[in-house]
């Protein structure tokens, strides 16, 4: 199948679910439910539930068993994005080509729409018992927590913030941050499939370090795209375009290795990982 088709397909399973459970946008407080969905409607490339998709399929299940959890790890993601546009952090007025939160519905919305959308993934999560089972809901719950705190995502971002204050730039602290601030989400996402199919300890050992080899590729991949930026926490930054391109390639050909035994259940991750690092935009 075309990569972007499956892709596609895809994110119409995760958008009609998130379309029938989160609150509507007339439902009071109506401006903080509108600003919840602001950012979740229309969506961007939905790359992080068709990991968690593709995981649960590379052990074995059919991917719509892993929908809530696919659903959740988007939330997470789109509530990063709400905060990290705030005044107080990248300070950005246009996300996906459309206004960001805060300057569509005000500051303290933004604040508390990320704050809602954090919440309700783990929501949607537990509700999902009835149909994954009590353990894979408990350790998928455990593993987007711990993907999503101080020690992955937040402190990934708190040390991207004073990233230039820290010290010199080297590829070390750079691929320190994307570990955390990026990776760790992709590489949660992919595990997370992967629990709901009950994946064995040596397959999620094995899926973790693909999601997390992926995960600082797609970072860097995005560092290419932002070039023009100049950020200083940035693989660009320090290695420069050509040789942060390689370092892309070098560390998508190490996870595409690390699942090349998985044979045609592991053909979703190796085209979904092809296609994140791989992108235009
Ligand atoms: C504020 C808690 C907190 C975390 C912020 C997500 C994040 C950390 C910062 C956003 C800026 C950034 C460069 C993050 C790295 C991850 C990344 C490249 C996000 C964009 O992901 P895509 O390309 O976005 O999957 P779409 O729009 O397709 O969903």
């Amino acid at each position: 199948m075309d990569a972007r088709a499956w892709l596609k397909q895809r994110a119409a399973l995760v958008d009609g679910f998130l379309e029938q459970r989160l609150p509507s946008a007339s439902e009071p407080p109506a401006a903080l439910h509108a600003a919840m969905r602001h950012l979740v409607f229309p969506g961007g490339k939905r790359l992080r539930p068709a990991f968690v998709f593709a995981g649960c399929e590379a052990a074995g299940a059919t991917p719509e068993l892993a929908l809530p959890a696919a659903a959740a790890v988007e939330l997470v993601h789109t509530y990063s994005l709400i905060h990290d546009d705030l005044p107080c952090m990248d300070d950005d007025a246009v996300r996906r080509g459309r206004p960001t939160v805060h300057i569509a519905y005000g500051e303290a919305n933004a604040v508390l729409a990320g704050d809602a959308l954090l919440a309700f993934a783990f929501e949607l999560l537990a509700d999902a018992e009835g149909a994954c089972g009590a353990a894979a809901v408990a350790a998928c719950t455990r593993t987007l927590a711990i993907a999503a705190g101080s020690r992955q995502l937040v402190g990934g971002q708190a040390d991207d913030l004073v990233f230039a204050a820290g010290g010199p730039a080297t590829l070390a602290r750079v691929e320190s941050v994307h570990r955390r601030k990026s990776a760790a989400l992709i590489s949660a996402s992919v595990v997370c499939g992967a629990r709901i199919a009950g994946a064995d300890r040596e397959l999620l050992a094995q899926l973790a370090a693909f999601g997390e080899e992926v995960g600082v590729a797609f970072q860097i991949a995005d560092d290419v795209l932002d070039a023009d930026r100049n950020e200083a926490c940035s693989s660009v930054a320090v290695l420069g375009l050509p040789a942060a391109r390689a370092r892309a390639e070098v560390l998508l050909a190490s996870a595409q290795e690390r699942i090349d035994g998985l044979g045609e259940k592991g053909a979703a991750l190796r085209m979904l990982a092809e296609l994140a690092v791989r992108r235009d935009g």
